[in-house]
């Protein structure tokens, strides 16, 4: 699959902080040791609805890893997925009596708009569930070779229990488990799992449901963690930098998928750090497409809304809390846009380097945005006031704004 076009990156002078940032596997900050070429692999959208402010929130805070790891003067490897098939994109494909490719193909084409009108810079390699098929089968056949997958009524499950670190991604109780496995896509009432956590690696062909050959497996489709585990160990391998996605993601998809590629490589870790960003909100309630309560990225760009302002909104709360998407956070963002935009608009002004030192150790420490912001705001607001002589100072805030925050000027 194409990802989309990456928008240039600013060198700025000096040199970058390395990253400290909270890892939910150790439950503390971990300083980060990538080597020359950073890896990190974030998890995609399942494309049967536009992106909306909680999907743009937790990709604005993998852009901010990749843009901290790029002011080191490193590379970044980035990989990412489109679940493109899955139960609840056939289910919504259904509802509304449309073609599920064409669905997934449509919102994906969406979100790729998106991502590039908020400056996220793309993955390298940008994969489907779909086309990494081929590589998802004889990984569940090694599996199952092995002894920890095993068969029921034609689907197959991973045994959670032959992965002695099961449960070290999450650190949740058993109970707490149960529950969020029942509400996010697992199936722990069905009877006959060895373990009523064990989630599916391959589902037999339903009828009236797409399906792949499966060789040995016979036909049917993947199950939902196989899939990133596939693709992240195809195009980063073992012991990558950076498992990244929101934090419903911790349990069971990183959890479950941190097991499978543990069995899969007898390795440890899958990942050096797990990193989740927090729910955004709308009303009160967690924004999500089941529920239907939903700003969308595409909504506001219609609106006319400058993707700058977007961007700045979501830049205006750590990356690691829940919260509220409002009117006012906005509004707000629409001010600050305007204040910083006049506030670079002249050649010369206030010293900035400083600034830029301020914007780099904000970020690199556990991507502390709104402190990177408070920086700027107080820059320019002395700037906007009294205005000074070093010449070439707004644009190097230009250059910092948009290398490290990802906001054009
Ligand atoms: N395709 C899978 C991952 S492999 C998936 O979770 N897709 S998704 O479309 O449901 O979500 C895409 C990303 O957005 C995930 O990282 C998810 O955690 C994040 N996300 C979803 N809703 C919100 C929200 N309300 N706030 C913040 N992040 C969210
Ligand atoms: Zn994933």
């Amino acid at each position: 699959m194409h990802a989309w076009p990456a928008s240039e990156v600013p060198a700025l002078p000096g040199k970058g902080r390395d990253l400290r940032i909270h890892d939910t596997a150790t439950g503390g900050r971990i300083t980060l040791d990538p080597g020359p070429v950073a890896r990190i692999y974030v998890c995609g959208i399942t494309p049967y609805d536009a992106t909306h402010m909680g999907h743009a929130a937790t990709y604005n805070a993998f852009d901010l890893v990749q843009r901290v790891w790029l002011d080191t003067k490193r590379q970044v490897h980035y990989v990412q997925n489109v679940t493109d098939v899955d139960d609840p994109l056939l289910e919504r494909a259904v509802r509304d009596g449309q073609d599920w490719t064409e669905l997934a193909e449509r919102e994906t084409a969406l979100f790729r708009e998106d991502m590039t009108a908020l400056r996220m810079l793309p993955p390298k390699h940008y994969i489907g569930a779909v086309e990494a098929i081929p590589g998802i089968v004889p990984l569940v056949e090694r599996l199952r070779d092995a002894g920890a997958a095993y068969e029921l009524d034609g689907d197959v499950y991973f045994s959670v229990e032959t992965d002695p670190h099961f449960g070290g991604v999450s650190h949740l109780d058993a109970e707490a488990m149960r529950l969020l496995s029942a509400e996010r896509g697992g199936d722990p009432e069905r009877p006959g799992k060895k373990n009523p956590l064990d989630p599916m690696l391959w589902m037999a062909a339903r009828e009236g449901e797409p399906s792949w050959d499966g060789a040995s497996l016979g036909p049917g489709r993947p199950g939902w963690h196989i899939e990133c585990v596939a693709i992240a160990l195809d195009h980063l391998g073992m012991g990558f930098d950076v498992q990244g996605g929101g934090s419903d993601l911790a349990f069971p998809h990183h959890e479950m998928g941190a097991s499978h590629a543990q069995v899969l490589t007898g390795e440890y870790p899958f990942a050096q750090a797990y990193v989740h960003a927090g729910m955004v909100a709308l009303d009160g309630e967690k924004m999500s497409k089941s529920r239907g309560n939903l700003v969308f990225v595409s909504k506001l760009r219609r609106d006319g809304v400058d993707p700058a302002a977007i961007r700045l909104a979501l830049l205006s709360h750590h990356y690691r809390s829940d919260w509220e998407w409002t009117d006012q956070v906005l509004a707000d963002a629409v001010e600050r846009l305007a204040r910083w935009r006049s506030a670079v608009s002249r050649p010369d002004g206030l010293p900035a380097d400083a600034l830029v030192e301020e914007v780099r150790e904000a970020l690199a420490d556990d991507l502390d945005a709104p402190a990177a912001l408070a920086a700027v705001d107080r820059w320019a607001e002395r700037q906007n006031a009294e205005g000074g002589t070093d010449e070439g100072a707004p644009g190097l805030v230009s250059r910092t704004v948009d290398a490290l925050l990802g906001v054009a000027l």
